[in-house]
């Protein structure tokens, strides 16, 4: 099993990047952002506790994220690997996942962070905002989730860091070539399917 973290501020394209990985190699795609906004249009109870955090730009509590990841690795046991795009996204987020997939044999093989100035994410974020209806991509809320990635996430690749796993790569060049330099990377550890 190869487990991948793809790590970066809003807007530097994890999930832009996730579709062309998990197709190209075969990998399970857990997305917290895209686990959280389904909660949100079914009105769960989740999903309304966790609206209140993304519409002003926050991360949501840590313990509801965690709850939520623990099910989906259940959901496919005979996964090649799982590409972990935007989670964890605090240290106690990294911890937890740690602590996960050390019960099921297998731990973190690399963790990819994509670079991205700021002034880059934010005029995709709002452009996105121009046709995504998402209530996170204003200006606004934008800059306070750029905000709460350097004061909680940006820690988490440190951490990767002290454990020799995290490689960075330039975020802002095309779609194509910023996916030829993550592969590079990632052939390191896992080959191509398709
Ligand atoms: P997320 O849904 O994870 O996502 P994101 O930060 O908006 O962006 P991503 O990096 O995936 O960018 P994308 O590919 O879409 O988070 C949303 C919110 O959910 C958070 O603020 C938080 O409240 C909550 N949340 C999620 N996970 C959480 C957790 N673990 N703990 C607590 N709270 C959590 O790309 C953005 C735009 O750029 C797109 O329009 C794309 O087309 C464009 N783009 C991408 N790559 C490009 C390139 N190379 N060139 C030009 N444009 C590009």
């Amino acid at each position: 099993m190869f487990n991948l973290v793809l790590f970066g501020p809003p807007g530097s394209g994890k999930g832009t990047q996730s579709e062309n990985i998990l197709t190209t190699y075969d990998l399970q795609h857990i997305s917290t952002g895209d686990l959280l906004r389904d909660e949100v249009s079914r009105h769960t109870p989740l999903g309304t506790e966790a609206k209140k955090y993304m519409d002003q730009g926050m991360l949501v509590p840590d313990e509801v994220v965690i709850g939520m990841i623990s099910g989906k690795i259940d959901d496919t046991p005979d996964a090649r690997g799982f590409i972990f795009d935007g989670f964890p996204r605090t240290r106690p987020q990294a911890d937890a996942l740690d602590k996960l997939l050390e019960f099921k044999n297998t731990k973190i093989h690399l963790v990819l962070a994509l670079d991205v100035p700021e002034h880059e994410l934010i005029k995709r974020l709002v452009h996105r905002g121009t046709t995504s209806g998402r209530s996170d991509d204003t200006e606004e809320v934008i800059t306070k989730r750029i905000k709460e990635y350097h004061a909680k996430t940006k820690p988490v690749a440190d951490y990767y860091n002290e454990h020799g796993k995290l490689e960075h790569v330039i975020g802002d060049h095309t779609i194509e070539e910023t996916f030829k330099t993550l592969s590079k990377h990632i052939n390191k550890y896992l080959l191509p399917v398709t």
